[in-house]
């Protein structure tokens, strides 16, 4: 778009975080499965020191007994260039996470903007620089997708709206950012027509969808630990940190949601 600085979505100075409260074993899981308070809590601190080895400052945010799954703050708020959006999850068990984050994310932000119909997670939203990609999902309808898109299109952003493939939590579960070119996409989501022909899309091997949640930060990307074949594809190109999500995943978590970067 003339006129609008471009910005490099990988270059980050900080990132919030958030410290799980002890009540994550409770947190919403595809799976049903409970995971581990104590392991759940290593994960975090190693997924904090590689954001900290990404050349990232921390910022720490307060643990939310009430709100099992708001260790995932990237899906309650967006950043773009000095703007804060706050979203509207759609589950009802984590719709207050967006009112708390609107509180907390005013030591940071000056213009904060509100999306108050609709639903809209982070996690079904792609930034690539100037331009955003909207993944509808069973958490992000198009109410919600196209009251973000006018909202981004009048902060100079592009936007396309796309479906996210089914039975895929989020658009970003399966589908990550790894250069302005290039997107990291499991089998099901390099079908979509819009990915294929305006991206290079790195496929995942079968039985590795579980790292499609790659976390592009600076010069490094960090990956889920133990996804051989993967790891051996970026790691010719890029500087791999891996992180074990293995008890996180339970609660299907992945490297984006845990922070929001700027
Ligand atoms: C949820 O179901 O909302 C959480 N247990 C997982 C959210 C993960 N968020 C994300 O990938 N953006």
């Amino acid at each position: 778009m003339p006129g609008t600085p471009l910005i490099m979505t990988h270059i980050f100075k900080n990132a919030l975080v958030r410290k799980p409260s002890k009540s994550i074993i409770n947190a919403l899981s595809s799976r049903n499965i409970k995971p581990e308070y104590e392991l759940i809590l290593k994960e975090h601190n190693d997924y904090v020191k590689g954001l900290k080895n990404s050349g990232i400052l921390i910022h720490n945010l307060e643990s939310l007994k009430n709100f099992p799954d708001s260790v995932f703050i990237e899906d309650p708020a967006l950043i773009y260039k000095s703007n804060c959006i706050i979203l509207k999850p759609y589950h009802p068990s984590r719709i207050g996470e967006s009112k708390i984050i609107k509180n907390e994310i005013v030591n940071y932000f000056q213009n904060i903007f509100i999306i108050e119909n609709g639903n809209i997670e982070g996690g079904d939203i792609l930034n690539i620089n100037n331009h955003f990609i909207i993944g509808l999902s069973k958490r992000t309808n198009e109410l919600g997708a196209k009251n973000l898109s006018i909202l981004l299109k009048l902060l100079g952003a592009s936007v396309k709206i796309c479906k996210t493939s089914n039975d895929i939590l989020h658009f970003k579960s399966e589908c990550s950012y790894i250069d302005e070119e290039t997107l990291l996409v499991s089998q099901r989501m390099s079908k979509i027509d819009y990915l294929r022909k305006n991206f290079q899309l790195i496929k995942l091997p079968e039985g590795e969808e579980l790292a499609a949640n790659a976390l592009r930060v600076n010069n490094k990307i960090l990956i889920a630990d133990g996804f051989f074949k993967i790891e051996e594809i970026l790691s010719s190109k890029y500087d791999l940190i891996k992180i074990n999500i293995n008890e996180i995943s339970k609660i299907d978590a992945g490297l984006s949601c845990m922070s929001l970067r700027w």
